[in-house]
């Protein structure tokens, strides 16, 4: 029997990181990294496994040490961290592995300090490795051969996880995307077949996530559309379930812009209690597009902003994923992004700068081509070295972009394009008045509650009182529309995701820290 404990490590501060914005809420991270318990879950039972995010708390450098197997992940914003801490484990004598997207790409990049390496996923690895240690016979670096069956993943331990230190919980349906773009690792590492988990699958773990607390969950996949028959079968034993408990979940995903196309496919989202979709729509101009093979985006049925604006309009909020610095891409693009995002009354884009992650076909491309940083800090943020413009007016091009887009002004004028809307709603109160249902009323009340104590900690914590005044004078106009108060609720949210995205955009300006680059 093996004592094992899983690290996630501390993140950089990044978009989605939430980073200035979760105190306000009393939180200390946005959602658990999905592998841990799930690789708990995968761990067989005569094996003791602790989870440790150290996000939500420090890392126990003695209960590390007394362990015999370390297991930790990381995404690239997190690869200084997991050097640190591999290597003050390695100084306690510690047997360390490695698992997750970064190491998934970079399977060099922690040399000696990693004692095993897993590539790709590891729901059939991680139990084969754990009884070749038992036996003394395991291997340096595991990858499995065949993708994972997704109708066999056993349901997260996240009884292992400190939810009520998480604003969101976290869940995964599916796996893989059709599509594929230059840049993307995610078709590398998880193929661009969707695998799909089983509607038994699918309800276990809603009912396993709801027991362990939250109330908003975020499906992780993707693209949770990647197979659309399949996602609309799964969606309709979800209503029923969400409709047989009073909607315990709200939740969002991400999702590419084809879903626009497929009415049906909207309204059962939206019928699931779907508020948000995360949206890669990259670039306002389809020659970017086009060169980087993001093909569904240049699909008939209206421009891009027609497809954001049907979306919002059938009850999603729209969040999306912007690039700058593609090959087709001239010193114009920059205005041009700040326009489309304005007129798509997308609150949140996170806009960064392109990065080529290895492994893709776009750093083969760039390679081939001499177009690569190989430095591991890019001075200038991305690995990209640019076609149309040098390197400087890029860095320079995005972080005008950044500071443009989360001005107060522009921030809340797209934002009340939107929500000023009155018939703006969201999820199943789209499709349901609220007010003249009293089975929403318990929940409405504790919304109003939540709502009241966010909008005190921003007036009493935001230092900056040009901001305060901003916020407070846009909640007034807001309540002269809106006053369903989980709606005005999700409205403070995206003012604290203001002073968040705002503060970044400030850093990221100064300079004070290392480049933030949003991939
Ligand atoms: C959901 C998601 C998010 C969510 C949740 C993130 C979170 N905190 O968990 C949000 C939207 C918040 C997010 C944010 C970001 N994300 Co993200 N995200 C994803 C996404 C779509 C799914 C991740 C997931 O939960 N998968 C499900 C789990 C079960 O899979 P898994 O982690 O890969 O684990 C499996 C294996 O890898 C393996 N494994 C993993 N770890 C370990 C460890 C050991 C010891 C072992 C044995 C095995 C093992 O076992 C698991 C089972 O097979 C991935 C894309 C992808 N498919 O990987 C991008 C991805 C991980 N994100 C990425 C990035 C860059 C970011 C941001 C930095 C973007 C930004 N600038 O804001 C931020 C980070 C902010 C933060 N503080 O969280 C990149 C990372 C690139 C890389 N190769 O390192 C990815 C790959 C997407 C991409 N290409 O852009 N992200
Ligand atoms: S749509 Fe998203 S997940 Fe799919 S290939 Fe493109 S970038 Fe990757």
């Amino acid at each position: 029997m093996a004592d094992i404990v899983l690290i996630n490590p501390r993140f950089e501060i990044s978009f989605w990181g939430m980073e200035h914005a979760l105190p306000f809420a009393g939180k200390r991270a946005n959602l658990p990294v999905a592998c841990l318990p799930l690789l708990a879950a995968l761990t067989p039972r005569e094996h003791t496994v602790t989870l440790i995010d150290e996000n939500v708390e420090p890392i126990d450098w003695e209960r590390c040490r007394r362990a015999d197997i370390v297991g930790i992940t990381g995404m690239s914003v997190q690869r200084f961290r997991m050097k640190e801490i591999l290597a003050e484990l390695k100084d306690r004598g510690c047997f360390c592995v490695v698992g997750g997207p970064w190491v998934t790409v970079s399977e060099d990049y922690f040399g000696d300090l990693a004692d095993v390496i897993f590539v790709g996923e590891a729901e059939e690895t991680w139990p084969r490795f754990l009884d070749q240690w038992r036996q003394g016979l395991h291997q340096v670096r595991y990858e499995q051969a065949e993708k994972t069956d997704m109708t066999r993943v056993p349901t997260p331990r996240f009884d292992l996880l400190k939810m009520k230190h998480y604003a969101f919980g976290s869940l995964q349906f599916s796996r893989g995307c059709p599509f594929q773009c230059e840049f993307c690792d995610i078709i590398v590492t998880f193929g661009r077949r969707p695998r799909i988990k089983t509607k038994e699958q699918v309800i276990a773990e809603l009912e396993a996530v709801r027991k362990s607390g939250p109330h908003i969950v975020f499906i992780v996949d993707d693209n949770l559309i990647g197979n659309k028959k399949a996602i609309k079968e799964l969606l309709r034993e979800m209503i029923k379930w969400q409709k047989q408990r009073n909607y315990p979940l709200t939740l969002f995903t991400e999702a590419s812009i084809d879903l626009a196309d497929d009415p049906e496919l909207l309204a059962l989202m939206v019928e699931a209690n779907f508020i948000a979709a995360f949206i890669g729509i990259e670039s306002p101009d389809e020659e970017s597009l086009r060169g980087a093979k993001k093909y569904q985006n240049l699909r008939s049925g209206g421009t891009l902003l027609d497809k954001v604006h049907r979306i919002q309009e059938a009850g999603l909020e729209v969040w999306c994923g912007m690039i700058m610095g593609f090959d087709q891409d001239d010193l114009g693009i920059f205005d041009r992004q700040i326009q489309f995002i304005q007129e798509g009354r997308i609150a949140f884009s996170m806009s960064g700068m392109l990065s080529a992650i290895p492994k893709t076909p776009l750093h083969a491309r760039l390679a081939a081509d001499g177009r690569l940083d190989l430095a591991d800090t890019c001075e200038y943020g991305t690995n990209v070295v640019p076609l149309l413009m040098t390197r400087e007016e890029l860095r320079d091009g995005y972080v005008r972009v950044l500071d443009a887009l989360y001005q107060p002004e522009a921030y809340f004028e797209r934002t009340d394009a939107l929500f000023l809307d009155p018939s703006f709603e969201i999820g199943i109160k789209k499709l349901c008045r609220w007010s003249s249902s009293p089975r929403w009323l318990p929940l409405e009340i504790m919304l109003f509650f939540q709502a009241v104590g966010l909008f005190i900690r921003l007036m009493t914590r935001v230092a900056d009182r040009r901001l305060r005044i901003e916020y407070r004078r846009r909640l007034w106009r807001l309540l002269k529309v809106h006053r369903r108060p989980g709606l005005v609720l999700f409205y403070l949210f995206h003012m604290a995701m203001h002073f968040h995205a705002h503060q970044l955009a400030k850093r990221v300006a100064s300079q004070e820290a290392m480049l933030i680059n949003s991939y």
